[in-house]
């Protein structure tokens, strides 16, 4: 164990109250039976795992002004932006354990105000196969799953968009969104509209994933948080069949494995989110296994060292 490298402290938020598919609630429970915990120790960490969160069940009803279950969404959202907080003030790096993609709101909400008391910047980076950015107006679903990216930014109902001591609780200058592959019409306009930087799968095809990840993180300095958001359905569905709302053509193992190392290597990780595995949808496992293999390598484990390039 290594006195230099943070305390990571794992934070379970069974829920699936923001999905449309159910099952995420299972998520914490397939990550730790894939042994997140021990993976992350073998790098020298101290991991702590905080255990559950403890929210609202399912209601299972249907959209109510353009949103399904927003008391649910946020009664967990001001759990999880409790914890979160409690943990970055302690100067450990939270790891939330969703969950479905919701919880966002939550952590960032955190995460955005702990760097303004301490004056850092902030860069999240939404691993994704979904901009997220729907307000109640352009929603197919009502899912707010769909949704997080536009809270943040201050586009969405009062008690989501108000959870930090600012709002917006983020500028969407300060996000970058890799893998991109399924984004709504009326989402579509508004993403223009506001000027998100997306890198959609045509772009990571047509430079690769090197010089999109180098790009997303340009800019980053000493003072810069970085917070990954990482949304499994990133990843391809063949290899990642797992998901409530798998889309073709997603990112490839190996482009996922740089992507990680890429952002290991700059060594700006400050909070991370692991939401939408689904195990009603998985095979044996295999989504949280592979989770917990992308998120080694995202706290810094490489087959040898680092080649010169
Ligand atoms: N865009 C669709 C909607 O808003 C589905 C997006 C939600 N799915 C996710 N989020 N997994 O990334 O209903
Ligand atoms: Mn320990
Ligand atoms: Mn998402
Ligand atoms: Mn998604």
């Amino acid at each position: 164990r290594h006195a230099s490298l943070p305390v990571i402290e794992l934070i379970g938020a069974p829920t699936d109250v923001g999905a449309g598919v159910r099952g995420t609630s299972m998520g914490p429970a397939a990550l730790r039976v894939a042994d997140l915990d021990t993976a992350l120790r073998l790098l020298g960490f101290h991991v702590v795992d905080c255990g559950d969160l403890v929210g609202p069940l399912n209601p299972r009803q249907p959209a109510a002004n353009g949103y399904r279950h927003l008391g649910e969404v946020h009664a967990w959202n001001t759990a999880l932006f409790n914890a979160v907080l409690g943990s970055l003030s302690r100067n450990a790096l939270p790891v939330v354990l969703g969950g479905d993609h919701s919880l966002a709101i939550g952590s960032i909400s955190a995460v955005a105000q702990d760097c303004r008391r301490r004056g850092k910047r902030l860069r999240v980076l939404w691993l994704d196969a979904h901009t997220d950015f729907n307000t109640s107006a352009m929603t197919p679903s009502g899912n707010i799953h769909g949704m997080p990216v536009a809270c943040l930014c201050g586009h969405g109902p009062m008690e989501l968009i108000s959870l930090s001591d600012r709002q917006p609780a983020i500028l969407a200058t300060e996000v970058r969104q890799v893998g991109i592959r399924s984004v709504d019409e009326g989402e579509k306009q508004f993403v223009k509209q506001t000027g998100l930087t997306v890198y959609d799968m045509r772009y990571i095809d047509e430079v690769g994933m090197r010089a999109t990840v180098e790009r997303a993180l340009e800019g980053l300095d000493d003072d810069t948080h970085l917070h990954v958001s990482f949304d499994v359905d990133f990843l391809d569905p063949d290899i990642a069949p797992g998901v409530g709302t798998p889309v073709l053509g997603g990112v490839t193992y190996r482009e996922a494995q740089l992507c990680m190392e890429m952002i290991a290597d700059s060594g700006r990780l400050g909070s991370v989110d692991v939401v939408e595995i689904n195990p009603a949808r998985d095979v044996q496992n295999r989504t949280a296994l592979l989770a917990v293999d992308l998120l080694s390598s995202l706290f810094g484990k490489s087959t040898l060292v680092r080649p010169t390039l």
